[in-house]
This record gives C-alpha cells, structure tokens and sequence, in this order.
C-alpha cells in the first residue's frame, strides 16, 4: 500500500487547530503535519500551506509538489531566495476573503469622503460642529490594483455614486471605472485620486509606491488607504505628508514591520486610523476546499487554482 500522502502546515500566525479541522473534511486521505521548526522526514512532503516560511524551509522539502499560500498575497514567500521556483505557487482567491477586502474598502472610503475621524476628534473634545461632506459624485476614488480584489470593491462602491477609476498593468474595461493602465499613467491617475486606495501586490515594482513624490502628485487633502502591504509605503513620507497637510487622513492595515511597533508615530497620529492586518482574513473551510482541488489538479498533472506567475511575482 502507498504511503499517505503528507501535507505540511507552516505559519507563525495561523491557528492550526483551525486548518486541520478544515482538511479533515476537505483532505481527509492526507495526513496534517504542524511545523514547529524541522519537519521530521522532509522527503514524504507533498504539500505546503504557508504564511511567512522561514528562509530556506520550502527548499529542504525535495518532492514538494506544490505550495499553497494561506493568503491572496505571496510576496511573503517570494522574500525567500531559496524559493523553489519547479514547484507550482497557488494563492487564495476565495468569495469569503474577497467580500472582506470590500467590506473593509467601502467601510473605509466612506469614512474619510464623511471624514469620521474629524467627527470622533470633535465628540472626544464635546464640540457639537456640523460639516457638509462633498458630494460622492464628485468625490475620486481611485484603486490601485484593478484585480480580483480591486475590481470587486470598485462595483461595491459604485452604487454610492462615486468616480471611481483603477491602476493596472493592462487597460481594463470595467464599467464605471476608468481605466488607467502602466507607469505612464501613474501620475496622471494620482491626480485625480481624492481617496487613494491600495490594493496592489507587493512586487519589486511596486514596492516603496506610496511615496512622496505619489503623495505630491495627489489633490492636496486627499486620503490614503492601504490594504495592501506595508512595504507599498513609505511610513515616514505618509508622517511628513499628513503633517504638512498634503495627504488628509489615512487608513492603514498593514506596516513595514508587524505588529506595529509601540514607538510608531502612526499609533496616536490624529488622522490616521490604524488596524492589525485584518481587512480580510482567509477562511479555513473554504479555502481548504480550494486547496483540495488544487492538490487534485497537481495529481492529475493540471496547474493549481489560482497559479502564481513567478516572472511577474503575483
Ligand atoms: P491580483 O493579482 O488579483 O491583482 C493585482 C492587481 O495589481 C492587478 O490588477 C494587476 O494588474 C495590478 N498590478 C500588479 N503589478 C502592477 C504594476 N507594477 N503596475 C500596475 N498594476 C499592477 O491580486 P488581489 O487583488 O487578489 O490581491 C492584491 C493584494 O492585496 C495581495 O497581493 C495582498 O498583498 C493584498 N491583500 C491584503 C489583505 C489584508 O488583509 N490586508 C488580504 C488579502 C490581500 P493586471 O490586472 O494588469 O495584472
Ligand atoms: C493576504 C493577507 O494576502 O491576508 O491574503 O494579507
């Protein structure tokens, strides 16, 4: 009789207990190991389902036969120069993570077009100062990353009205949405961005993207979210910005370094709100059911769900 297969679950952050339950039913015929550190017979890994390997791990597992990222991102696999790059990459596409993501998108645009940090730092001071917000239809919304994620909160926000355009890689034909397309059309789509949100994979070419010279290039007062990565942003050129009253407010979930340190500026700063990496969380159940399917695709000689294109890096 064969051995089972093995499947190796790699996460600083994740609760296990969560995704074994969820392979149980998704993968029942494949054993569910926890690294903890070495992984006892590396050569009997089939699977890995990671967040943050460690440098190295991926690479001492010699019959991987595909990874799974536990989140839609993979720059935090890709960190690694050891990545195995003949083992196929899958990321998570999932309805449950996507309708987070919106959520968070549309909860955050609306708070900063009505300016509710304003309003909270009037109520802490108990002044009573009535405001007229702008109207959304002539409030820009523009979303950099126009894919799966950004294009499902761009049709979330429309019915609010608003203008809404995207930054992409290739033009995209969205209605509603105007598309702008490549590093040429970077400035001209910043300009005309009065709440800037970022939804963009963390790639070498977009690493460090929300910089001065972007934040220059924005109607002065505009917002910025990022939902993305904290390597997009230059957290002290945001600092320096929203002091200067170039940038208006911010909402930010993810840092440079996580979780936020305690010294960071950015904890206390009166315009900025700030939230732990939680604008949309994985599902175990569901994903795990996605995973299954791409460990059947991989057995059948098929590419996963959802492969990553490692020349591009997303
Ligand atoms: P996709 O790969 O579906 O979309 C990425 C988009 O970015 C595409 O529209 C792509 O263009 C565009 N893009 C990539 N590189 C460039 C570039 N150099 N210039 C212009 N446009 C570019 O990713 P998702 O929407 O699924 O996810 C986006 C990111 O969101 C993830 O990588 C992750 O970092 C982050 N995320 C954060 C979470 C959180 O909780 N904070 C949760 C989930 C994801 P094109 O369409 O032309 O290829
Ligand atoms: C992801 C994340 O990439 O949660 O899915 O950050």
């Amino acid at each position: 009789m064969a051995a089972p297969e093995r499947l190796v679950f790699i996460s600083p952050s994740d609760p296990p207990g969560d995704w074994e339950a969820a392979f149980r039913t998704a993968a029942p015929e494949v054993e569910f190991v926890v690294s903890r550190g070495e992984v006892e017979r590396p050569e009997t890994i089939d699977w890995a389902v990671v967040w943050k390997p460690p440098a190295g791990a991926l690479a001492r597992l010699p019959n991987l036969r595909c990874v799974l990222s536990l989140g839609a991102g993979v720059d935090h696999i890709l960190l690694d120069p050891g990545y195995p790059r003949d083992v196929p990459l899958s990321r998570v596409v999932d309805p449950y993570l996507t309708a987070g993501m919106s959520e968070y998108v549309v909860l955050h645009v609306l708070a900063h077009h009505r300016d509710l940090p304003h309003s909270l730092g009037h109520q802490a001071a108990g002044r009573w100062k009535p405001f007229a917000a702008p109207r959304a239809d002539e409030t820009r919304v523009g979303i950099l990353g126009l894919g799966e994620l950004g294009l499902d909160a761009a049709r979330k926000l429309r019915p609010f009205g608003y203008r809404l355009a995207g930054w992409s890689l290739g033009r995209k034909a969205e209605p509603g949405v105007e598309s702008f397309a490549g590093a040429g059309e970077l400035g001209a789509f910043l300009a005309r961005s009065d709440i800037l949100v970022c939804l963009l994979p963390l790639t070498p070419a977009t690493r460090g993207i929300l910089n001065s010279a972007a934040f220059d290039r924005l109607p002065r007062g505009a917002r910025l979210i990022n939902a993305a990565r904290g390597g997009h942003l230059i957290e002290s050129d945001l600092v320096a910005a929203l002091d200067e009253g170039q940038i208006g407010g911010a909402t930010l979930d993810v840092f440079q370094s996580e979780p936020l340190p305690a010294t960071s500026p950015l904890w206390t700063h009166p315009k900025v709100i700030v939230t732990p990496h939680i604008a949309a969380i994985t599902d175990p159940r569901s994903t795990a059911q996605q995973m299954a399917e791409s460990m059947a695709r991989v057995r059948r000689g098929e590419a996963p769900l959802n492969p990553v294109d490692l020349t591009k890096g997303y």
